[in-house]
């Protein structure tokens, strides 16, 4: 890092069902970036800004589960403001509870007055939250997120505590590329006790299905990588997840994504009907609920709009500074 950079970089923190999301309100000058697409400006700030990135979500001043927004201008005209999405080892197209995060932080400190909706411009595509807002506190967001559709099916052969194993996974595109796999299948539940396993074996599914394959998606034609890897258990009452990302970083809420997958898989399967409520928990037991708002054909495919509906908190405010003589811009103990 530029030691001459004298960084000042303000955020908001907040958690959305445990979950975080640390917001960077100013510090940087995106103004170089402005009337461009967010998928544009997002590949300028990784090419500029990368090194904020890692500042501000590894350690020591984040750490490896930190995740990360950078509110940018938007010229969509349907748009409100868009978004960039970060975590401790580079970008994400949308995220869920980033997008609850965001809205609600941004409304209750006034950066967003008087507004009840806000549509926002993702690397993904628009994406329209509504709100409920009780006396200046926002309640709840409710996210409709892109079209999102069934990619298909995959087979992954993995050596498990030395047992080999054919791993049955689903791929859904819900704004990332989503892998999704019963945690029933490979004689594991959905339980803290099996995170170090699950994380494992997550990274690896992943690794193996970019390496061999390449999904391209048939509305954008944009190359999608798998960016998460589900692992969900069915249960009576209400389903759970694990969600890993990144290099290994645990979803702490139900995953905003994860939940919009899961749920055009099951409409897709016939369990889940359109407008029926869905609800999903996440390893720590806070929940999201969600439902398929609506589905159509677009070149062929059966896509679908899922929305997902949850809380965000304001955790704090914060000033970030890299001291000249401090020589740790941003670590993992897992590199
Ligand atoms: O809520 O979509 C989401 C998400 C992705 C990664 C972490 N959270």
């Amino acid at each position: 890092m530029d030691m001459e950079k004298n960084y000042q970089l303000k955020t908001i923190e907040t958690h959305t069902a445990g979950e975080p999301t640390r917001i960077l309100i100013s510090g940087i000058n995106l103004f170089p970036f402005y009337g461009r697409s967010v998928a544009e400006q997002r590949d300028l700030f990784a090419d500029r800004y990368d090194e904020i990135r890692e500042l501000l979500m590894k350690e020591p001043r984040g750490h490896d589960d930190m995740f990360g927004a950078v509110p940018v201008k938007t010229e969509m005209e349907e748009a409100d403001m868009g978004v960039i999405f970060m975590h401790t080892t580079g970008y994400l197209d949308m995220c869920g509870h980033g997008t609850i995060g965001i809205v609600t932080a941004l409304m209750e400190t006034s950066f967003l007055q008087e507004k009840k909706n806000v549509n926002i411009e993702t690397p993904a595509g628009l994406v329209e939250c509504r709100t409920v807002i009780e006396e200046d506190k926002v309640k709840e967001v409710s996210v409709k997120n892109v079209d999102s559709f069934v990619v298909g099916k995959k087979k992954v052969g993995l050596e498990i505590e030395d047992v080999i194993s054919d791993i049955k996974i689903d791929l859904v595109y819900s704004g990332n590329l989503v892998g999704l796999v019963d945690v029933k299948d490979l004689g594991y539940t959905v339980d803290i006790d099996e995170l170090e396993i699950l994380k494992k074996i997550g990274i690896e599914l992943r690794n193996r299905l970019n390496k061999e394959n390449d999904f391209i998606n048939p509305l954008t034609g944009n190359k999608e990588e798998v960016s998460l890897l589900e692992f969900y258990e069915s249960r009576e009452d209400v389903d759970r997840n694990i969600v890993v990302f990144a290099d290994g970083s645990i979803d702490r809420s139900p995953c905003g994504t994860g939940t919009c997958a899961k749920m055009t898989l099951l409409l897709h399967k016939g369990i889940l009907d359109v407008d029926e409520e869905y609800r999903y928990q996440s390893i720590i037991g806070t929940e999201f609920s969600g439902r398929i708002v609506d589905t159509e054909k677009k070149q062929g495919i059966t896509v679908v709009k899922p929305e997902i509906t949850g809380s965000a908190y304001i955790t704090g405010r914060s000033t970030y500074i890299l001291d000249p003589g401090d020589p740790l811009t941003g670590f993992s103990l897992y590199k």
